[in-house]
């Protein structure tokens, strides 16, 4: 570890990450620590690889070189290092939301038996939201006129994104006034790219706005549509109880993980794991069963909808390979590490690729393809359950761990069910937040990353919001290391929350942080705030609400992405670790300062998770006031500092 910190927070990590090194392998951690120290001039973001007169980079401190070959400035660099990362985080979710609706053009056409549509009220309610006709017409042909209008919402030349009229008037305004509407999400992602190319935008803030605009068409229109098309075939979330961490893996049983982001294979997979051909297999292999469980956001999407359990997040890849009990794992696309597939030399697993866009040397590549899903999904079982005979009894060691945890909540649900079944509105919410029984309302999400001790941050920080009044929506690997921690139980609110919040979710049954899906998922945290805005009482715009976003422990592009779409939503939003741009004073402020005054919020960068915490509720605060709402109802009473604060 970079800090000397212990590894992780969490006692089923730190069990596995010993049972590593008694085996001799080498996980992320070992591997960090021979890349040390790394590379300043990366994290600043002052180096610069863009033509091949380079590599240039800045010197920081002013004595050595203060210009790339070509000319181009720190500032420049640190701004066009910034757009080309997080155009590969919106690519990388927007191209996961085309699959999506190429499936649900599939399933429309009957192309596919894996797929039908399991949301018929989302699929009419986008129908009449997109004016497509849907009165005396079948899903399939209502789903395949879908499909089509936002397959072309990728590949538009000209307007803007249809869901732009999801979006309050006032950041409609915003955006239209710097020249950042979205427009097509390839569109907004490709003129990105080019700006990069060396010898065209060398304006920082020009650079930095177009990294707004191409997140924008990420955020309200390829992870969008991505979640709401995922809500049409495989049906809306509801909430749903299941297990968290790596000893949901079962010895007696034949173990699959599914690892990635896409629920297209992995949904058909949950219905071929109970295919009774294949249990009986199982059974005649002397396995008690199937169990299927899922890592990162793969898991967040079948957890959300079947329950199945999270065997862990994104650092705990390796080490559910590492307990010897996992006979497959099933990769797509996204956070998969090339290293796991080394694990497959010392571990009886057999790990197979299957995204026609990520192959991995090590691994069996078996192509998926939507149109023969359930041959692929049954095939994948059938190598699990023939692969479990293969097990060393010496080698299986499974953490106890596991801990219960309620997921499932959406825009649509999650809080209506404040409301009740007989009042579904946001009233009872918004009502919550004005009286002062909750203070406000944070996103917390994102990823995990070796450099810092493993959840800490997610568990700190979501512990002290929710201590002080503040009610916690997440998404992704920071939802699985709540999850593992207890905070996903609804018996968390009596544990940890404060009075006002511990009586709503007592009264409604649900816990004080909601497990709101994968990363793509963070849209449901934009609409659900378009929903607290309509609602009324609490501000006309997004930039309004009393609600603050996280991304602790952040490691993945596709951080950036959102962070930057949800800070121009007008969301304030802290970070750690803060984005590779501190070589630019320039970039930095305009970022952390002049972006209040574009989007009516700026980022934060702060490593502390407790003062990361008090930055969001000062903020939450800071609105309140700006709302004229009255103090918070109970006392909160004791508030502890920062792990760093001197007096701390
Ligand atoms: Fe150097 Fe400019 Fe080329 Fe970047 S684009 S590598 S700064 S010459
Ligand atoms: S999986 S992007 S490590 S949240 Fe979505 Fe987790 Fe981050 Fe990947």
């Amino acid at each position: 570890m970079a800090d000397n910190n212990p590894r992780s927070v969490d006692p089923a990590t730190l069990e596995m990450i010993d049972r590593a090194s008694e085996a001799a392998v080498a996980t992320a951690w070992d591997r960090l620590e021979s890349q040390e120290p790394q590379c300043g001039f990366g994290r600043l973001g002052i180096c610069c690889r863009n033509c091949t007169m380079g590599p240039c980079r800045i010197d920081p401190f002013g004595e050595g070189a203060d210009r790339g070959v070509c000319g181009a400035t720190a500032d420049t660099i640190v701004a066009r290092n910034l757009l080309r990362a997080l155009l590969s985080g919106a690519a990388a979710h927007s191209d996961h939301g085309r699959d999506i609706v190429h499936a649900l053009a599939l399933a429309a056409k009957g192309k596919s038996e894996a797929y039908r549509i399991k949301g018929p009220e989302k699929l009419r309610g986008l129908a009449r939201e997109y004016g497509i006709a849907e009165k005396d017409r079948s899903d399939e042909e209502v789903a395949s006129d879908l499909a089509q209008f936002l397959l072309a919402e990728f590949g538009k030349q000209e307007g803007v994104l249809a869901n732009l009229a999801r979006v309050p008037e006032q950041q409609q305004k915003n955006w239209a006034a710097l020249g950042v509407t979205p427009r097509g999400v390839d569109r907004d992602i490709v003129t990105g790219m080019h700006m990069t190319h060396i010898g065209v935008d060398n304006d920082p803030e020009h650079l930095i706005l177009g990294s707004v605009r191409a997140a924008l068409a990420d955020g309200w229109g390829g992870s969008m549509i991505a979640t709401d098309v995922s809500d049409v075939l495989f049906g809306e979330p509801q909430p749903t109880r299941s297990l968290a961490n790596l000893g949901v893996l079962k010895e007696d049983e034949v173990n699959l993980v599914v690892h990635g982001h896409e629920p297209t294979l992995s949904e058909v997979i949950v219905a071929a794991a109970s295919d009774p051909e294949l249990l009986a297999l199982a059974e005649s292999k002397g396995a008690k069963g199937i169990n299927l469980a899922g890592i990162c956001c793969t898991a967040n999407e079948i957890l959300m909808r079947h329950g199945i359990p999270l065997a862990g997040n994104f650092l705990q890849q390796e080490l559910a390979i590492i307990t010897g009990v996992v006979d497959a794992m099933v990769v797509d696309v996204q956070c998969i590490m090339p290293a796991i597939a080394r694990l497959q030399e010392c571990f009886h697993t057999k790990i197979f690729s299957t995204s026609s866009k990520a192959q991995f040397p090590g691994m069996t590549h078996i192509e998926f393809h939507e149109d023969e899903a359930m041959e692929t999904a049954k095939k994948l079982v059938r190598l699990a359950i023939e692969n479990f005979a293969n097990r060393s009894p010496e080698k299986v060691c499974v953490p106890k761990q596991k801990e219960g945890l309620v997921a499932g909540f959406t825009t649509e649900d999650i809080f209506t069910f404040l409301g009740g079944r007989y009042r579904p509105s946001y009233r009872p919410l918004n009502a919550g937040i004005q009286t002062g029984r909750v203070r406000g309302l944070a996103g917390v999400v994102g990823c995990n990353n070796a450099r810092f001790t493993h959840d800490r941050y997610h568990l700190e920080m979501g512990k002290e919001l929710i201590r002080n009044e503040v009610l916690v929506v997440q998404t992704g690997c920071s939802a699985i290391a709540c999850a593992k921690a207890g905070l996903l139980a609804p018996e968390a609110a009596e544990k940890y929350a404060g009075k006002g919040l511990q009586e709503i979710c007592r009264a409604v049954g649900i816990p004080p942080v909601l497990h709101v899906g994968s990363c793509v998922d963070n849209s449901r945290i934009l609409t659900a705030i378009v929903e607290v805005v309509k609602e009324g009482g609490l501000g006309d715009s997004m930039d309004k609400v009393p609600v603050a976003g996280a991304a602790p422990e952040w490691m993945s592009e596709k951080a950036i992405s959102i962070g930057m779409y949800v800070v121009a939503s007008g969301i304030f939003t802290v970070v750690n670790p803060p984005l590779p741009v501190q070589g630019s004073r320039q970039v930095e402020e305009l970022l952390t300062k002049t972006f209040e005054q574009h989007f009516g919020a700026a980022w934060a960068f702060e490593e502390d998770p407790i003062k990361g915490a008090h930055l969001m509720s000062d903020h939450i605060d800071r609105k309140r006031r700006e709302l004229g709402l009255p103090p918070l109802m109970y006392e909160v009473p004791y508030a502890p500092k920062g792990n760093d604060d001197p007096d701390g």
